[in-house]
């Protein structure tokens, strides 16, 4: 049986603290579907279509193995794409406290829903501070992200900021 899991996220825009929760959880899965979902709780940067893009650009540059696809999804639940793709786990990264809080909750109701397991990856320490607010931030008053971002994004950001 393959082994499918799905790492969703805003990605508004992703950062090197997702590529390295990527990129390890595409070396455990047979397939590994990065989703870009639209979180209601949060003001959107970017259009969709162009994180899908900036995710795709990032992970061919990222040389990153050919098992990871990108994708998005705005209808119903989460747990609905896992099971129209036939995947049983979601990789979620966490950075602190805070998240393990905002995150205990969905991977129960997730389990219950529909026998989806929640696997909580902690980050790379290098990256552990990387939110894409604090890009949102710092690239919205001009400031240096590329420490935080792969070149693509970084180099998106840059020009349509100024
Ligand atoms: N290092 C490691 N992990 C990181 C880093 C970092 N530097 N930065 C972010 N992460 C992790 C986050 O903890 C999160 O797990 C993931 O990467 C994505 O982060 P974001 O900020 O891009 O996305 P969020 O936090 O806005 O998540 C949006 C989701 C849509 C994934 C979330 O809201 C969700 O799971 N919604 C479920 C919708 C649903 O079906 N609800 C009903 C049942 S619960």
């Amino acid at each position: 049986m393959r082994r499918i899991a799905v790492v969703p996220g805003s990605f508004d825009p992703v950062t090197l603290g997702h590529l390295d929760v990527i990129e390890r959880a595409a070396g455990l899965f047979d397939e590994l579907h990065v989703l870009v979902v639209h979180n209601p709780a949060k003001t959107a940067l970017l259009p969709i279509t162009q994180r899908v893009s900036l995710l795709e650009r990032s992970i061919r540059d990222a040389g990153l193995p050919g098992n990871v696809v990108v994708a998005s999804w705005s209808v119903g639940l989460l747990v609905d794409y896992c099971v129209e793709v036939g995947a049983s786990v979601l990789v979620k990264g966490i950075r602190s406290q805070i998240d393990v809080a905002y995150e205990t909750p969905m991977a129960i109701v997730n389990r219950n829903l529909a026998a989806v397991e929640t696997i909580f990856m902690l980050p790379d320490p290098a990256h552990a501070h990387v939110s894409s607010s604090l890009v949102r931030q710092v690239a919205g008053l001009g400031g240096d992200i590329s420490p935080y971002v792969p070149p693509a994004v970084a180099s998106y950001l840059q020009r349509s900021m100024v």
